[in-house]
C-alpha cells in the first residue's frame, strides 16, 4: 500500500488519542500559577513546573507524564505538602520539537517562577532546554530522557529515567528467552532522535555481546508513516528478531506494516514505544512486541501501593512507566523541599538561593518511590535496582491490550 493510502488511518488514529488527551486532562495546557505563588514567596503553594508534551504527536507520551504529575500533587498535598505548605504543579505544553520546550522552560522559569522543572519528554528536547534551566540555576529532573550524555548537560540537570544502557539489554535477554534459537537481527532507528540513536547503538552492541548477528539496519525519521521501503529491504535479510528505536506514532506503524509484510519473528520496541497509546497505532498487529520496564506496577513499595491504587481507579487499567516516573521526579522535589524546610523554612529563602539549595538537596536524598528505591550519583544519574520486560497481549479485535509483565 502506498503514502497516501496509509495517511488517513494515521490521522485518524492521532486525533482520537489526542482528543482522549485533552478530555482526560482538561486544563493542562497553561499554568494558573499567580504571580505571589512562588518558591521563595512567604505565602502561597509552593511551584514546581511540569513542562511536558501535551500536544503534537510526542503527547502520546507526554499524557501519561502529565496524568502520573497530577496524582503526584493531590497525593503530597494531601499528605501536608512541604511540612503543611501546599505545592502547586505550574504545567506548560513543550509540544513535540526542541523550540517547543525552551518555550516552555522559558515560561516556567522566568513567569512561573518555579523551583524547579520535571520535564522535557524527549531526551532530543532536553538538550536544547536543559542547557537553558541549568544556566539560569533551575533544577531539571527528566522523567523520560534516557540518552547517554543527559545528567552530563550540567550541574542542575538530574534524571529518574534511568538510561538506555542499563534498559534496553533486558528486552534483547528476554527475546532470547523466549527463542534460544535467535540469530538474525534488524534493526531500525529513527535518525532525526537523539534518544533513537542513543538507544539502537546499545541494542546494536547487545546484539553483538549476546553473539547475535545484524543483518541489517534501517534508518527513518520520527515524522515517517511509510515504512514499505525500509521494512521490504529488512525482510529480504530474513531476520528473526526485528528491534525497532523511535517513537509510539512511527513505531507503532513500523510494526504494522511489518506484519502486514508477513513479518512472523519477534519484535522488541525500545522506550518511545512504551505506551498503550501505541495500541491505536497497529492495534492486533501490537500483539507480542517486547518492551523493557523501569517501572512494575507490582513493585510492593507503600508509596508505589497508594499511586498504582489511585491510577487504577481513575483510569481503570495498571500505571504505565511514563506516569510512575513522572510521579516519582515530582516526589524527589517534594522530599527534597521538605529535608530543606526542616533545616530552614523554604518560604522564607529567595527563589534563587532555594533552586540552587533544592538542587544540591536533591541529588543527597534516597526516595522510596514508585520506581523503586532510587538516589543518585553527584552528576544526577539515578541509581536503580529493578528493571523487568513487559509484551503487549492485544485482544483479537485489536481494541484493546495491555503489557504483560514477563517472569
Ligand atoms: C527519550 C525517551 C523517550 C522515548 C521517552 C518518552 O526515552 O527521549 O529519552
Amino acid at each position: 500500500m502506498n503514502a497516501v493510502n496509509r495517511f488517513p488511518a494515521l490521522f485518524a488514529t492521532l486525533a482520537i488519542s489526542l482528543a482522549a488527551c485533552s478530555q482526560s486532562n482538561p486544563g493542562t495546557t497553561s499554568s494558573t500559577a499567580s504571580p505571589q505563588a512562588t518558591g521563595g514567596s512567604a505565602t502561597g503553594p509552593i511551584v514546581i513546573g511540569i513542562g511536558v508534551a501535551q500536544t503534537s504527536n510526542v503527547a502520546l507520551l507526554g499524557q501519561e507524564e502529565v496524568a502520573g504529575a497530577k496524582i503526584a500533587e493531590k497525593y503530597f498535598n494531601d499528605k501536608g505538602g512541604i511540612n503543611g505548605t501546599p505545592i502547586k504543579l505550574a504545567f506548560q505544553d513543550t509540544a513535540g520539537d526542541e523550540a517547543g520546550a525552551i518555550n516552555a522552560f522559558q515560561t516556567l522559569i522566568n513567569r512561573d517562577k518555579v523551583v524547579g522543572i520535571v520535564g522535557p519528554t524527549l531526551s532530543q528536547q532536553a538538550f536544547s532546554a536543559n542547557p537553558i534551566a541549568n544556566s539560569a540555576k533551575v533544577p531539571v529532573i527528566g522523567p523520560s530522557n534516557t540518552a547517554k550524555g543527559i545528567p552530563q548537560i550540567g550541574e542542575f540537570v538530574s534524571r529518574v529515567s534511568a538510561p538506555v544502557s542499563v534498559v534496553a539489554p533486558n528486552s534483547v535477554k528476554a527475546a532470547l528467552k523466549i527463542n534460544p534459537k535467535l540469530k538474525r537481527v534488524a534493526t531500525f532507528y529513527a535518525q532525526n532522535d537523539a534518544f533513537s540513536k542513543s538507544e539502537t547503538e546499545i541494542f546494536q552492541q547487545t546484539v553483538k555481546d549476546q553473539g547475535l548477528d545484524t543483518v541489517t539496519v534501517q534508518k527513518f525519521q520520527t515524522t515517517d508513516t511509510d515504512f514499505q521501503s525500509q521494512a521490504t529491504a529488512a525482510l529480504n535479510a530474513k531476520p528473526d528478531l526485528v528491534i525497532i528505536s523511535g517513537l509510539a506514532a512511527d513505531g507503532g506503524n513500523l510494526v504494522r506494516q511489518l506484519r502486514e509484510l508477513g513479518y512472523k519473528g519477534l519484535i522488541i520496541g525500545g522506550n518511545g514505544l512504551n505506551t498503550s497509546n501505541l495500541f491505536p497505532v497497529c492495534k492486533a498487529l501490537c500483539d507480542g512486541v517486547l518492551i523493557a520496564q523501569a517501572y512494575s506496577p507490582e513493585y510492593p513499595g507503600v508509596v508505589n501501593k497508594a499511586f498504582r491504587e489511585i491510577y487504577v481507579s481513575q483510569y481503570k487499567k495498571e500505571p504505565p512507566q511514563f506516569s510512575a516516573q513522572t510521579f516519582t521526579g515530582v516526589q524527589v522535589f517534594v522530599e527534597a523541599l521538605k529535608a530543606l524546610d526542616s533545616k530552614k523554612k523554604v518560604a522564607q529563602i529567595p527563589l534563587p538561593a532555594l533552586r540552587v539549595d533544592l538542587n544540591k538537596q536533591l541529588l543527597i536524598g534516597k526516595y522510596d518511590t514508585p520506581i523503586g528505591e532510587i538516589s543518585f550519583t553527584p552528576e544526577g544519574e539515578i541509581i536503580q535496582k529493578q528493571f523487568y520486560v513487559a509484551q503487549i497481549k492485544m485482544d483479537s479485535d485489536g481494541n484493546n491490550g495491555k503489557f504483560v509483565f514477563l517472569k
